[in-house]
């Protein structure tokens, strides 16, 4: 697998990189997930800067400073609500992750970590959302230069070996 790719467990609050993606909603103005995590750990400087940026569609991305947190950005997608998989879930949450990477590079960002964007209250199934991360930021990576780490983080350590497994297939 590309060296520039991490898989690793934890808090994304805690992640020392120039973005990191937070799984938003459409209003970006906060949530409860990772969403809420981000929002306390930046502080209410984020709601206000937010509000500035007129919401995010599904699929689409949007930059914020990191105010508080120790990530310097902060890059809010709004993943798809599951809804069966027959509603274009996997090509939507695929421009999440494209999207994100194509506006960390447009800002010269060297770093990003992704949560597992919409595993959590948006539904989509763990396993099936991994394989969309794994395949989209390796392609991705492939084809660019600048950015020099990826990060795809996982909350949990169930979701952490499932990952790790499949990753070893998506070489
Ligand atoms: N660090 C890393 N991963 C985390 C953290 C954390 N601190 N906290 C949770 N996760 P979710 P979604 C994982 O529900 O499904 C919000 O209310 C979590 O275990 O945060 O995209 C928004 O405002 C799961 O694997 O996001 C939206 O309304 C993953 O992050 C909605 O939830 C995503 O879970 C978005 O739902």
């Amino acid at each position: 697998m590309d060296k520039r790719l991490e898989i690793t467990q934890g808090d994304i609050t805690q992640l020392e990189v120039e973005a990191v993606v937070n799984a938003a909603n459409s209003s970006l103005l906060g949530g409860g997930g990772v969403d809420g995590a981000i929002h306390r750990a930046a502080g209410p400087e984020l709601l206000e800067f937010n509000k500035t940026l007129k919401g995010c569609k599904t699929g689409e991305a949007k930059l914020s400073p990191g105010f508080n947190l120790k990530a310097k950005n902060i890059i809010s997608t709004v993943g798809p609500i599951w809804r069966g998989g027959n509603n274009n879930e996997d090509g939507l949450l695929a421009n999440c992750y494209k999207n994100s990477l194509l506006l960390a590079e447009k800002h010269h960002l060297s770093s990003i970590a992704f949560p597992s964007i919409s595993t959590g209250v948006y539904g989509f199934p763990f396993e099936r959302a991994a394989k969309i991360a794994l395949k989209t930021t390796l392609s991705f990576l492939a084809q660019n230069s600048s950015l020099q780490k990826v990060i795809l983080i996982t909350y949990s350590g169930d979701d952490y070996n499932s990952l790790v497994q499949l990753s070893k297939q998506e070489i």
